[in-house]
């Protein structure tokens, strides 16, 4: 199971055409696992991913929000996500 928390669209790469960007987090079974995924909006019908990058976050965490942004003014865009833990062991 693939869950879409957020998404944002900028130009990540420059070429002054927008990309959507979008965050979440999938199930496959067994682990849970966050994602990023980038993809143009050059088809209507279908997004075109460009890049994706997804990592093993533990069954009690969640990716929850993305954003893309210049945050060091270098003129190129980073991707910025947040996300959540939560400790049943000590219910926070
Ligand atoms: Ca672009
Ligand atoms: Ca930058």
């Amino acid at each position: 199971m693939i869950f879409v928390e957020s998404l944002d669209v900028a130009d990540v790469d420059g070429d002054n055409f927008p990309e959507i960007v979008v965050s979440g987090w999938l199930w496959d079974g067994f682990y849970t696992y966050a994602y990023v995924m980038v993809g143009n909006n050059s088809a209507i019908t279908q997004l075109q991913r460009e890049a994706i990058y997804q990592w093993y976050i533990g069954s009690d965490a969640r990716l929850t929000s993305v954003a893309v942004e210049d945050t060091d003014a270098d003129g190129l865009a980073e991707i910025v996500v947040g996300g959540g833990y939560y400790d049943y062991y000590n219910g926070m």
